[in-house]
């Protein structure tokens, strides 16, 4: 089998094909419903239409033992599988390259705990993260992440991920929130590590092995997390700055004056904003354009005290001419509208055709000169313009969680091409190396990045990555093609 998408890489033979027999056998544990083989499109194909795998066969268990007992047959027959989520990962991760096996969580999406006084809530790790927080809500609780994708991305795809979000700024990373994971390993072994404790000193930490493994050492089944009480009072300001020195003032006076009440704090450029404003069709926040834009998001337990503490914060800021122009959110449906100018630029900016994804961390100061860099590099080749159809680029544009010094650079393009990719592949990871910054803040390494680890990680650490993935993974079956 070869792949037209990927014609470098190659099948690889020691993976059997699937045959009637295997089909035979996963009918003695699935419910034929949960066995899936004709219109695949959309597990094959990723959320950017980027990436397409030609699997043959979905399967979705309903539970641990169903999924312990597939990886058990998958590891003796040399089957492999890719773990899918809710398929919203940006790297080509969650989607087959050949015709591995997706294994599909979406039928595991059942709550199983919560304790309202600690905040520890345990669930399947199919369920859908908007659901989870819905859950939470009704109990006075959050979930200590919350991104664009939270429609559709599983609570076990975002730990497989160890996603970022929106918010990481107040509740901090996977890392620390998660408190247990039930896993299951390649060989069908479950790992019952679903704790509930904050502390527990005894050896190893396991759970941090999966958390951002990106399904390449097992398949979560369930996680267990500590949700902090769900803040009664939210409040958004949408800035207009003029340059990316205002952005880096503005955010030392945010995290000094707002204090325990900020929540998020995102930056945009104009760009960003532009092509937003193009793809959704509504009136932009400011009637004037800006360089540079900023939603500040804060939140907290009194409305009166986060109200005056924000107004006062924007006064001073006007004051000190670091922002030109702002708006604050009146209302629940104004906040959501505000935040939807950030959150829609990952759509509005693969509108066109498509989009070439970086996301990568930067010292501050750095952040946006790697977007600078990008424009000027695609400029130079003669491949980018806003207005010439005939070029296949339209722009490169910056934005993301400035607060975490997490840049997203998203070049949209009218079409996909090899010459594109070329002029921005190495480049933008010899730039983030050059920073030493990290070629992956929060999306992972998939199959966009799996030549280029080493432009972040060293020898030493990588062979590390892949003794961990042998000793666990020996048959190599689980998530294949990817960046081990
Ligand atoms: P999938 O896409 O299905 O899978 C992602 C990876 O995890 C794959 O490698 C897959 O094999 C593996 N995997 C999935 N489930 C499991 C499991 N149960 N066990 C083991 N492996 C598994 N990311 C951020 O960090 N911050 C953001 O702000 C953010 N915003 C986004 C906004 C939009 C509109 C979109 C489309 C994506 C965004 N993302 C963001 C990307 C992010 O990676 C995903 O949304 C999320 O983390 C993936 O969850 P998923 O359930 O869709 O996983
Ligand atoms: C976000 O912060 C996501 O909106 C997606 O991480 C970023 O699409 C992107 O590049
Ligand atoms: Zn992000």
């Amino acid at each position: 089998l070869t792949s037209e998408n990927y014609p470098s890489v190659k099948r690889d033979p020691r993976y059997k094909q699937l045959t009637n027999e295997n089909i035979e056998y996963f009918k003695t544990i699935l419910e034929p419903k949960c066995i899936i083989q004709d219109d695949l499109d959309a597990f094959n194909e990723d959320w950017m239409r980027k990436y397409k795998g030609q699997s043959k066969l979905v399967l979705k268990p309903t539970n641990t033992e169903q999924v312990s007992a597939i990886l058990k047959y998958c590891n003796k027959q040399k089957l492999a599988v890719v773990p899918q989520g809710g398929n919203t990962g940006l790297v080509g991760g969650s989607v087959p390259v050949f015709d591995e096996i997706i294994l599909s969580l979406s039928g595991m999406n059942k709550i199983r705990s919560f304790d309202k006084v600690s905040g520890i809530f345990k669930c399947d790790a199919g369920v859908i993260l908007e659901n989870a927080d819905n859950f939470l809500a009704e109990h006075g609780y959050i979930f200590p992440l919350d991104l664009g994708a939270k429609g559709s991305c599983h609570v076990g795809g975002v730990v497989a991920t160890n996603a970022g979000g929106l918010r990481l700024l107040r509740y901090g990373s996977l890392h620390g929130s998660v408190l247990g994971l039930e896993v299951v390993l390649p060989n069908g072994e479950v790992l019952n590590s679903l704790h509930s404790l904050r502390k527990d000193n005894t050896g190893y930490d396991l759970k941090q092995l999966f958390i951002g493994s990106e399904g390449t050492i097992g398949i979560v089944t369930g996680v267990s997390i500590l949700c902090p009480p769900r803040p009664s009072a939210f409040n958004v300001a949408f800035l207009g700055v003029e340059s990316y020195e205002a952005v880096q003032r503005v955010f030392i006076k945010a995290k000094k004056e707002l204090g325990e009440i900020l929540s998020a704090f995102e930056f945009m450029d104009l760009k960003s904003q532009q092509l937003t404003k193009a793809h959704i069709q509504q009136p932009a926040p400011l009637e004037e354009e800006h360089s540079f834009y900023i939603l500040i998001e804060t939140s907290g337990s009194s409305k009166e005290h986060d109200d005056a503490k924000l107004e006062q914060f924007l006064e001073k800021s006007f004051e000190d001419g670091i922002i030109s122009d702002g708006v604050i959110s009146q209302g629940e449906t104004e906040l959501h509208n505000l935040w939807a100018w950030r959150e829609m630029i990952p759509e509005s900016s693969q509108a066109n055709g498509g989009v070439y994804k970086y996301d990568v961390s930067l010292p501050l100061k750095d952040l946006y000169s790697l977007v600078e860099a990008t424009n000027e590099r695609l400029t130079q080749a003669g491949l980018s313009s806003e207005t010439d159809k005939s070029k296949p680029v339209i722009s490169a544009v910056g934005y993301g969680h400035v607060g975490d010094g997490n840049l997203h650079l998203n070049v949209a393009v009218r079409q996909y091409t090899k010459e594109v990719e070329k002029c921005l592949e190495p480049f933008v990871y010899e730039f983030v190396s050059s920073k030493k910054g990290s070629i992956s803040a929060e999306h992972g390494l998939g199959f966009q990045k799996k030549n280029y680890i080493g432009y972040t990680k060293n020898a030493q650490e990588i062979k590390m990555i892949k003794d961990l993935k042998h000793h666990y993974d020996e048959s190599l079956i689980l998530n294949p093609y990817k960046y081990i």
